[in-house]
């Protein structure tokens, strides 16, 4: 039987191969818009295809940061997004005069920026990390050098406490949406299914009082990696609630439980099938970043890259 979405999405297909595009979709998109994708990722994995596609066009399924990554590491792409509006808190949390600040307060810090920073945040950061490769990046950072980290507060302690570098000073930003998870509930859901195995994501807000009952702490694609080669049955899942779509795809004999029906990414979930046609047919809503901007951006990431 036809689904509702189809025809939009038989209309994108044929967009696609018309402007000769590629489609990245986040693992935190609605289910409909990672099933028409050409690749489903973490931002990293995304930034990666980016780097190797033919495409002319990337139409970038996520939020502003993460397009602003791929126009940088691919500057004869043009880079399309559903909706221009989709933007992260978490990202808005820091501005670039705060680093500048930062960095005058600590001159011989470095700073390692989360990726959920904008370009302009990133022009003024020495390394770039995603939570995939943050603990590898900070741990590749000599020993005795201090490191500010923007802006994730919950991801630095988490690294933090990894690395043990005591010497890393972190900058209070938060995710709203991984805030909505909380610790009680985790408690209770571990009660309902003793046999869950529960992963969390370092970004949680209650990461330090629910780490003692995670399995995993991991990144996105951690976790898909992670859930299809156990042997269990259920999962707890802390994180936004998009990547159970993948997770159930992957493996529909398994039961996901997400951690919080709450946490749901109101910027994620902005794009519609209905705008990717749009950016497609119209050639609507390009993101580049100038070239210098771009240029000073792209050293942060390119150092993350050379690590990983
Ligand atoms: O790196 C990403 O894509 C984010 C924001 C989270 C994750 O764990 O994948």
């Amino acid at each position: 039987m036809k689904s509702v979405y189809d025809t939009i999405q038989d209309e994108i297909k044929a967009l696609k191969a018309k402007r000769e595009a590629v489609i990245l979709a986040h693992n935190y998109q609605p289910g409909e818009i990672q099933d028409i994708a050409d690749f489903v990722g973490d931002s990293l994995k995304l930034a990666q295809e980016a780097r190797k596609t033919d495409a002319k066009v990337i139409l970038f399924c996520g939020v502003h940061f993460m397009a602003e990554t791929a126009s940088i590491l691919c500057p004869d792409k043009t880079v399309l997004v559903p909706d221009l509006q989709a933007g992260c808190s978490l990202a808005d949390m820091v501005l670039p005069s705060d680093i500048r600040k930062w960095k005058a307060a600590h001159p011989e810090g470095v700073v390692v920026c989360y990726v959920n920073t904008s370009a302009a945040v990133k022009a003024e950061c020495d390394y770039c990390c995603t939570s995939s490769n943050a603990e590898k990046v900070v741990s590749a950072i000599p020993a005795g050098k201090k490191i500010l980290f923007v802006p994730d507060y919950f991801l630095g302690s988490f690294v933090k406490q990894k690395t043990g570098r005591a010497d890393m000073e972190l900058w209070k930003g938060y995710c709203p949406t991984h805030v909505m998870i909380q610790a009680n509930r985790i408690e209770q859901l571990k009660k309902e299914h003793p046999e869950a195995e529960f992963v969390m994501h370092p970004e949680c807000g209650c990461t330090t009082k629910s780490m003692h009952l995670a399995d995993r702490v991991l990144s996105t694609e951690g976790m898909v990696r992670y859930v299809k080669e156990s042997s269990a049955r259920e999962f707890i899942v802390a994180t936004e609630t998009g990547i159970l779509h993948r997770m159930q795809l992957d493996n529909p004999e398994k039961r996901f439980i997400p951690a919080s029906e709450q946490a749901v990414c109101g910027y994620m979930k902005m794009n519609t099938l209905e705008k990717m046609a749009d950016a497609l047919e119209n050639m609507r809503n390009e993101v580049r970043v100038p070239e210098d901007l771009a240029r000073r951006a792209s050293r942060c990431i390119e150092r993350m890259m050379e690590i990983v």
